[in-house]
C-alpha cells in the first residue's frame, strides 16, 4: 500500500499534537524557571530553601545555548538579596572550597549547568528566607543576550548552605 504524502504529512501533524501535548509545550511561553532570550536559554532554575535566620542561599540553573555566537554571564541579581554571586565550589586537599567562577562563557552548542558541588549563584544577605514551595526571582545578565528574569523554584533541602561555606555569621573565612 502506497502512502500518500497528504497522509503521511496528516499522520506526523497528528503526532506532534500529541508530542506537543505530552511535552507540555502547549503551555504559556512564561514557563516558571524557564526562559529564553534567542538562542539562549534558561531553565531548571531551583533554589534551596533555607532556614529562617540564614543569611545565604543557593541557586541552580542550565543554560544551554542554542546561538551560533558565544555569549558570556556577566551577573547575576534578585531582589531577595543584597548581594548575589557567582561561585564555583572545588574540592582541594580534600577540603571543599568557593572562589568568585568570574564571568561564564557559553560557547554555541554548549550547555552549563550550575548545580550542587560547582558552578553555583550565592544569594548573601538575603532579605528574608527562601521558602520551599515559593518562588524567588534571579536576573541573570549576558553580555549579547542582556538581561534574563529567572522564576526560581524553592526546593524543600534540607542543607543550610551550598557546600563549601557556611553562613558568613558562624565562620569568619567564607
Ligand atoms: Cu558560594
Amino acid at each position: 500500500m502506497k502512502i500518500s504524502p497528504f497522509a503521511a504529512a496528516a499522520a506526523y501533524a497528528v503526532s506532534f499534537v500529541r508530542i506537543a501535548l505530552l511535552g507540555g509545550l502547549l503551555l504559556p511561553a512564561t514557563v516558571p524557571g524557564s526562559e529564553t532570550a534567542d538562542c539562549l536559554s534558561v531553565s531548571n532554575a531551583w533554589a534551596r530553601a533555607t532556614p529562617s535566620g540564614s543569611s545565604v542561599g543557593g541557586a541552580y540553573f542550565t543554560i544551554v545555548n542554542r546561538g551560533k555566537q558565544a555569549d558570556t554571564l556577566l551577573a547575576v541579581s534578585s531582589p531577595a538579596a543584597a548581594m548575589v554571586g557567582l561561585h564555583r565550589t572545588t574540592v582541594e586537599n580534600g577540603m571543599s572550597r568557593m572562589r568568585s567562577a568570574g564571568q561564564i562563557v557559553i560557547a554555541p552548542g554548549q550547555t552549563v549547568k550550575a548545580e550542587p558541588g560547582g558552578l553555583h549563584v550565592m544569594l548573601m544577605g538575603l532579605k528574608y528566607p527562601l521558602v520551599a514551595g515559593k518562588q524567588v526571582q534571579l536576573v541573570l545578565t549576558f553580555q549579547q543576550a542582556g538581561a534574563i528574569t529567572v522564576q526560581v523554584d524553592v526546593q524543600p533541602i534540607g542543607s543550610a548552605a551550598p557546600e563549601g561555606h557556611a553562613d558568613p555569621r558562624s565562620q569568619a573565612n567564607t
